[in-house]
């Protein structure tokens, strides 16, 4: 049985008609479920207080204070975007008090110049092996990582191989409710494993583009889109990330027309 109608009056025959139509449509998916953080990265606006930021389109409206002068960038593929210099340039998130204790997501768009010492797309924490969320590339190589810290014990998965030089990667990882964790590139699945979930805590020190610890290099590349969720999004989610018309406008043509043969 399917599509079951009851009505208290009688409908016309063109009514009818429209009743016998089958909506094939899958219902829209709410990629803003759980969304805690969502940085297009795509202009730095100066508060009255003349500071660079960065704006959160995500409901929580934060504000990230640029330092070190990265420069926003015009891309050939995704438009405007930040570019961090490697030297100086990061971001610092205000203190965020969210609960990732039944899991996560980040996802960004990022291309590398060069993979310095375990650079950093976000590190959220309470400084240097203090409950950390960590996403970055292991030592200087292409490995892409995810580190959670317990309190100060520490748990990741990591992809081997996975990034690239100078070419844009739409990377994601997610950690459901059990821990099980996914690192997709370009919406593909490229690792599973397992991971403990983060502690309910207030982080305060909470980076994109630097580490929590002192001797780690920062971000050397563009970046664009950052998302953060305190909750699992499926690879049909990512996929939606990834398309230009539809969602955040930050597409290369690559991914729309793979989009576009999915349908
Ligand atoms: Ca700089």
């Amino acid at each position: 049985m399917s599509n079951l109608r009851v009505y208290n009056r009688a409908l016309s025959p063109e009514e009818i008609d429209e009743c016998m139509k089958v909506d094939q449509t899958p219902p829209p998916m709410d990629i803003n479920r759980g969304l805690q953080l969502h940085l297009p990265l795509n202009e730095i606006v100066e508060n009255v207080a003349k500071e660079k930021e960065v704006v959160d389109v995500s409901a929580g409206k934060l504000k990230g204070k640029v330092n070190g002068k990265p420069t926003v960038a015009d891309d050939s593929q995704l438009g405007s975007c930040l570019n961090f210099d490697g030297v100086d340039d990061y971001i610092q998130m205000p203190e965020m008090n969210v609960d990732y204790s039944q899991g996560l997501t980040i996802g960004a768009w990022v291309q590398y110049n060069s993979f310095k010492s375990w650079s950093r797309i976000i590190d959220f924490g309470n400084g240097q092996g203090n409950d950390n969320i960590v996403f970055a590339n292991e030592g200087t190589t292409k490995n892409l990582d995810l580190d959670v810290y317990k309190g100060a014990t520490q748990n990741r998965i990591k992809a081997d191989g996975t990034l690239e030089l100078n070419q844009w990667l739409y990377i994601t990882v997610t950690v459901d409710g059990s821990g099980s964790s996914k690192i997709y590139k370009n919406g593909e699945e490229v690792q599973t494993g397992l991971v403990h979930l983060p502690n309910n805590v207030n982080r305060t020190k909470n980076y994109i583009g630097k580490s929590n610890w002192s001797a780690d290099q920062l971000f050397h590349g563009k970046m664009s889109n950052l998302r953060v969720y305190n909750a699992r999004v499926t690879g049909q989610q990512i996929n939606c990330f990834m398309v230009k018309c539809q969602i955040c406008g930050c597409i290369t043509e690559r991914y729309h027309q793979k989009k576009l043969t999915n349908v």
